[in-house]
């Protein structure tokens, strides 16, 4: 299916569901509601959302230290993910992960990872499993710029290439790992570039559009579906935040995080569906209230769940 046949009001959708959801976090966050830190995916959001509209339940995925994008994208309720940020007993992981760990197996991803590139080889894993088991289900590793030099992104891909294994390996390149500019510990134009090295196809995408996300991420789908072995998809974006909760992100130029708020994928897609006619002005206001309103049930909600029992605390379930 072209980019141009897909419901781009799901699409856009979507996107706006991981915007608004991180804004109430943050609003949270400054009433003292959250507990923990937590990483916010703005700027991002064009990645999951194109990537994961290619996928069913059935496909998994592996996430990373910022994964409240990749969760909504791949289908975990705001409910249960904004429970599980306010570490309630009715979050995805009944409170005990936060948000570092947020995940739900029920609809294909598994609880997120904080350690910088630990996902990569386990997504290869998964791949193998899915291979030796002989279905048609890929699995997709999402990770950050800063985990291309860990020793896990080279077995990871290495391995999955030679195996031919059904794995997407997505680098969301947002230009700094914390406050280490990529050009410091980088030196090619493109970590897709990196491809070449391990034998499979290198792809660099414009992160901040989400069209160019879902045509290059349904290739990629494809050939790991055909039996071609894995893609590396190098999506270009830009955390529109610090790293974290409490970082300014001061070592950023300021004309740089203009340049890039000025691609802000949200807008991007909604001017696209309004000057090609796809949607009105009108609707997508309907369509923006819809998400701010279920944002904010899923807010009241988890604000109203119960803390989980200390008495399970030492259980294995
Ligand atoms: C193995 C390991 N080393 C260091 C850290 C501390 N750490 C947490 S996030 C992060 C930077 C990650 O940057 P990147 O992979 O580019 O993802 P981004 O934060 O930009 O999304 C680091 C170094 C960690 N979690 N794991």
């Amino acid at each position: 299916m072209s980019a141009q046949q897909r419901d781009l009001g799901q699409i856009y959708r979507q996107m706006l569901r991981i915007r608004y959801f991180e804004e109430k976090v943050y609003e949270l966050f400054l009433r003292g509601v959250v507990p923990g830190t937590f990483h916010l995916y703005q700027g991002e959001e064009a990645i999951a959302t194109g990537v994961c509209a290619n996928l069913c339940p059935e496909d998994v995925i592996t996430s990373t230290h910022r994964p409240h994008g990749h969760a909504i994208a791949k289908g975990v309720s705001l409910q249960s993910l904004m429970a599980e940020i306010l570490g309630k007993e009715t979050g995805c992981c009944r409170g005990w992960g936060g948000s570092m760990h947020v995940g739900d197996m029920s609809v294909g991803m598994v609880p997120a990872i904080g350690i910088v590139g630990a996902a990569i080889p386990m997504a290869a894993g998964i791949g193998l499993a899915f291979k030796l088991q002989r279905v048609e289900r890929v699995a997709v590793c999402f990770f950050g710029d800063g985990a291309i030099n860990t020793g896990a992104f080279h077995e990871g891909l290495n391995l999955a290439t030679v195996w031919k294994l059904p794995v997407i390996f997505v680098c969301e390149n947002n230009l700094y790992a914390i406050s280490t500019p990529l050009s410091q510990v980088f030196c090619l134009p493109n970590i897709a570039d990196r491809a070449q090295g391990y034998g499979l196809p290198g792809v660099v995408v414009d992160g901040n559009d989400v069209l160019a996300v879902l045509e290059a991420a349904e290739v990629a789908i494809k050939r790991a579906q055909q039996g071609d072995g894995p893609t590396l998809l190098e999506c270009k974006t830009y955390r529109h935040k610090g790293h974290s909760r409490s970082d300014p992100a001061r070592y950023r130029p300021p004309e740089e995080v203009e340049q890039w708020l000025a691609k802000d994928p949200i807008p991007r897609l909604r001017n696209h569906l309004v000057s090609n006619r796809l949607a009105s002005d009108a609707e997508l206001a309907i369509l923006e209230q819809e998400v701010f309103t279920e944002v904010e049930e899923a807010a009241r909600y988890a604000q109203e769940s119960p803390l989980p029992d200390v008495a399970r605390a030492m259980a294995c379930a």
